[in-house]
């Protein structure tokens, strides 16, 4: 028999890298869509006829008893949230409802099934440790989320652990730090960047305009980062783990690398700074210890930092290119 793992953000980057990695492990793979509908398919196309799609949503706890009770899976990966840090600070309340309760209801919706076996992946995110009382950070360090992101990722996160720790469950937590591909929302700093490289590069647009620019990440690649997921429910007993690469770079350093793919070494003047996308409270510094990750899970990230970046900047140039056409 297939083991059967139900993915919800199915159609975010995570959720379609994962779906990818489980289907060449030759699972049985479900995702539950927001508002599914063939246009709002953009990470999630290739999967048409492979992964069986439900159309749910995190904030209505009756579509996800639905679901889990219909594909009765072994593995539930929470991937769906409200994950553009930014818009946090718009939208807070819809924030905690998707982001912070959202993991309530699917922990509910696991607890009431009276499945004791279904394994639980929490996709908690280093933005809880925001402040950064600690560098770098791991699994004991002291949570200072700084958005309401953060804090509803917080509470998803301690929920999980107390669900784990009051009703016998196997949950986990992923503490994954920032993680980007081919598949990344244009709303994220790293897409932005390289989709604007690409236009500068075939003439289409000649400036991009971008906030704190000395704001520094742990930049992993998406697919390692999903395989560190599916191994922490492989684990005999359920942990938390931190994931990450234990490299900081700037948004400066992703400039300069994401220009020299198109030959160009000072970018000053195709990049402007415009105060709309400066936060009201920043999170200057993220940076992973995955020590832990390394010695039990035997995870490593493949895909180092400038690897990334060409991938990313030689994707946009290519999609621009058949966009043109
Ligand atoms: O790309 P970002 O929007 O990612 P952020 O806020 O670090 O969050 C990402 O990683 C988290 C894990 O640590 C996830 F939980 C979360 O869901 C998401 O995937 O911004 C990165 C940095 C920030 O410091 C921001 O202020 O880039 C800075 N930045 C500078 N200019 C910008 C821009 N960010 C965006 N989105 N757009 C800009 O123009």
């Amino acid at each position: 028999m297939k083991k059967k793992a139900l993915i919800t953000g199915l159609n975010g980057m995570d959720g379609s890298h994962l779906a990818d990695f489980l289907l060449k492990k030759d699972y049985e793979v479900f995702g539950v869509i927001k508002n599914k509908t063939n246009e709002t398919l953009t990470n999630a196309k290739h999967l048409i006829g492979k992964v069986k799609m439900y159309n749910a949503d995190l904030t209505d706890q009756n579509s996800l008893f639905r679901v889990v009770k219909e594909c009765e899976p072994d593995e539930v990966y929470n991937l769906a949230s409200q994950s553009f840090v930014g818009d946090s600070w718009n939208t807070p309340e819809l924030t905690s409802n998707v982001t912070g309760l959202g993991v309530l209801r699917m922990l509910e919706t696991i607890r009431e099934s009276n499945n004791k076996n279904i394994k639980f992946y929490q996709a908690s995110s280093s933005e809880m440790f925001g402040k950064m009382v600690e560098n770098p950070a791991n699994e004991k360090t002291q949570f200072y989320p700084r958005s309401p992101y953060g804090v509803s990722k917080l509470y998803g996160h301690w929920l999980t652990k107390n669900y784990r720790e009051s009703h016998d469950m196997f949950a986990v937590s992923g503490i994954l730090f920032n993680h980007e591909s081919e598949r990344r929302g244009y709303e994220f700093v790293t897409r932005k960047i390289s989709d604007g490289v690409a236009k500068i590069h075939l003439g289409i647009i000649d400036k991009i305009y971008l906030g704190n620019l000395k704001a520094a990440r742990d930049w992993g690649y998406a697919p390692d980062y999903v395989e560190a997921m599916w191994l922490m429910l492989q684990q005999e007993s359920p942990d938390d783990f931190v994931i990450a690469t234990g490299i900081v770079k700037t948004i400066e350093d992703f400039l300069d690398c994401a220009f020299q793919e198109i030959g160009i070494n000072n970018w000053s003047k195709y990049v402007g700074i415009d105060n709309r996308y400066m936060r009201p409270a920043e999170v200057d510094v993220l940076k992973g210890d995955y020590s832990k990750a390394k010695e039990k899970l035997g995870w490593e990230p493949k895909i180092n930092f400038e690897n990334l970046v060409k991938r990313m900047v030689k994707n946009d140039i290519e999609l621009q290119k058949k966009i043109d056409i």
